[in-house]
């Protein structure tokens, strides 16, 4: 018999109308289409729903133009959600109203300043969390993450990364024990214990794709941008259930597929 996981809830957030004023690292600032950011975003929520996830849509932030990317507002496990505090000072006003929706499902932590965290910068593979070292997560954030999973038996360890914005822009785990990786912004070697696809070398933003678990009747399902094909193709040769979407006008924000939502397994206590 085909064992039932608990259903998904996905958390995520109407664009804002001010999107156009993103933050921007490494990327040159483009003109965004706020009309079609909203059609793109509307259906990457309308895949979640088809993959079973229980949407939970926020809505948009008129004043925070970031907003759409609920992913850097939080870092959650079974046990709990830790509320993260923003590496980007315009991004801090984010994190009130996805506590109060993540209220609903886990007891509530905080990253306390001065310390700083995206939500971007943290993957976790099982009880294994890995934390980047990057423009927008401070050493002590790691260290008050780690210190606030380690009583439900997570390890949360630093990892140095180069030329991108969050961890998650270079490694997303693709399937239990698989990650799929841009070597040319992470380390190959703190991975080691991962089998690891390569992203396709013109398709460098590849390595942020999104995993979304199976109901126990469906296997899991992989979520890439429309726009990275090739990688797309390589995560299927590996077996892999890969559906597309086209992100590209949420992607000159500098954001990809897991940026755009919270996902975590509904509560027992809930259907
Ligand atoms: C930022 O710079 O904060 C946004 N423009 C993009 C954030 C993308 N989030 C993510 O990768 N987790």
């Amino acid at each position: 018999m085909a064992v039932q996981r608990r259903r998904l809830v996905a958390v995520t957030r109407e664009v804002s109308p001010a999107f156009a004023a993103c933050e921007l690292t490494h990327l040159a600032r483009e003109p965004i289409d706020v009309r079609v950011a909203r059609q793109q975003h509307a259906a990457y929520v309308a895949l979640l729903e088809e993959l079973r996830c229980a949407v939970e849509h926020l809505p948009a932030e008129p004043s925070l133009p970031d907003s759409v990317f609920v992913e850097d507002a939080a870092v959650v496990v079974d046990e709990l959600a830790v509320i993260t505090r923003p590496g980007a000072a315009s991004r801090r006003g984010e994190t009130a109203s996805v506590a109060a929706a993540l209220a609903r499902h886990r007891p509530l932590a905080r990253i306390e300043a001065p310390a700083t965290l995206d939500g971007g910068d943290v993957l976790r593979i099982g009880r294994r969390l890995f934390a980047g070292l990057s423009s927008r997560t401070s050493r002590d954030g790691v260290d008050q993450l780690a210190a606030l999973l380690a009583p439900f038996g997570y390890a949360v360890e630093g990892v140095e990364l180069d030329g991108c914005l969050h961890l998650k822009t270079a490694v997303t785990e693709v399937a239990e024990g698989t990650v799929i990786i841009n070597p040319a912004w992470i380390g190959r070697a703190r991975f080691a214990a991962y089998e690891q696809i390569e992203v396709d070398a013109d398709e460098p933003f590849a390595a942020n794709a999104l995993r979304v678990a199976g109901d126990g009747t469906d296997g899991d399902t992989v979520v890439v941008p429309a726009a990275f094909p090739r990688t797309a193709d390589r995560l299927a040769a590996h077996g892999l259930r890969v559906r597309t979407v086209d992100v590209a006008e949420i992607a000159k924000a500098e954001g990809g597929v897991t940026c755009c939502s919270i996902l975590l397994a509904a509560s027992a206590a809930q259907p």
